[in-house]
């Protein structure tokens, strides 16, 4: 039986998914996984920061925001070998994708605009999919780095469009839908996901995940973040999210997108191995890979080698998946 994508989804039918009994919803979420995905394996993803703090944004949850009194030190852009030579690293220790993060609200224009493509030119050269995240884009900018070769384009929207407006006022909702147009419209694949844990009620969970789905087609990758709390934030003391709300969050996803890749992302370091395979069981098939997120720290190499090894799950191969044709939808 083929698998029908749908753009449709209810605020209702969402709900009546995420509140199953977890042991159905997994059920469920494992059964379109399967389908979809065949044999479970799990794509790595290297992520570095190349250019560290001193975003004007205010985004609530965010160590790199220059409204909030953190701890961080702002860095200025990486060049392109000192990033390359960090890819690389990502490779041998077998990622498959390399992740770049900057700080900014808008991606800039002139040379720092040219480095990143360097940069991207040259992580494909290395035969990894590259992914950027560098804030809002204008159209010419998306045509540019689709010429540069770049697979994916990271931008999420965090939160249900209700709950957006109690977490950043520097940017709206709206600004963050008309880059991603841009980037589909350059033909980029898009990573779109969001955070849970930043006090939002479900019902704003539900959203997120309904206007995820809504995009045509499906965005290719959703990373699903816990929130890392970051002291001095306005979101520092946010009680942690419970393994079983990242696993609902998780499923979700899976049954509504059925051809995504859902990431695990933010937050495995407060999660215990099993809490992570039950992510897996519920349809994660991504990770970021290394050490470091932004500016927290992740699992090492070693650790989730060993995790992968013990489970028998596959890290997925280089290029199972082409850069330029969106494949989450048919
Ligand atoms: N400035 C760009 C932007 O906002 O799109 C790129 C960098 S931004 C740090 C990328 C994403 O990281 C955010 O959209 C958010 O989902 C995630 N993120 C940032 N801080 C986080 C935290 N403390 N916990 C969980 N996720 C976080
Ligand atoms: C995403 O969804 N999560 C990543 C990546 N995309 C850019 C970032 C997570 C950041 C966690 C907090 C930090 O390290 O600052
Ligand atoms: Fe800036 Fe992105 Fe952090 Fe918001 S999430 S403050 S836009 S770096």
């Amino acid at each position: 039986m083929s698998i029908q994508l749908r753009h449709d989804w209810t605020l209702d039918e969402i709900r009546a998914i995420h509140e199953l009994p977890l042991m159905e919803l997994v059920h469920r979420a494992q059964g379109v996984h399967r389908q979809a995905w065949g044999e479970p394996e799990v794509q790595l993803c290297a992520l570095l920061s190349i250019k560290t703090g001193g975003c004007p944004e205010d985004c609530g949850y965010c160590a790199q925001s220059v409204h909030h009194k953190t701890e961080l030190k702002a860095e200025k852009l990486m060049g392109p070998e000192e990033i390359l030579a960090e890819a690389r690293i990502a490779r041998d220790q077998g990622a498959t994708r390399f992740c770049m993060g900057a700080a900014w609200r808008d991606a800039p224009e002139g040379s720092r605009f040219e480095q990143v493509l360097a940069a991207i030119r040259g992580v494909r050269e290395l035969g990894m999919e590259a992914c950027v995240t560098l804030g809002m884009l204008t159209q010419e900018q998306a045509d540019r780095l689709a010429e540069a070769g770049l697979t994916s384009y990271n931008h999420n929207l965090d939160t249900g469009e209700s709950y957006y407006g109690r977490i950043v006022s520097t940017h709206t909702y709206a600004d963050r839908q008309a880059t991603l147009e841009r980037v589909r419209k350059a033909g980029i694949q898009i990573c779109c996901g969001g955070i849970i844990g930043m006090g939002e009620k479900p019902e704003h969970r539900w959203e997120l995940l309904r206007t995820l789905a809504a995009h045509r087609p499906h965005p290719e990758s959703v990373p699903i973040n816990a929130l890392v709390p970051i002291a001095g934030t306005p979101l520092a003391d946010q009680p942690p999210t419970s393994t079983v709300e990242m696993v609902r969050m998780i499923a979700t996803a899976r049954i509504l997108m059925p051809r995504s890749r859902v990431r695990l992302a933010a937050g495995r370091l407060m999660m215990s191995d099993e809490a992570q395979l039950l992510c897996f069981l519920a349809g994660a098939n991504s990770i970021f890979f290394g050490d470091r997120l932004l500016t927290t720290g992740n699992p090492n190499f070693d650790a989730d080698k060993s995790l992968l090894a013990e489970a028998g799950l596959r890290p997925s191969a280089p290029h199972a998946w082409q850069p330029g044709a969106a494949v989450a939808d048919d």
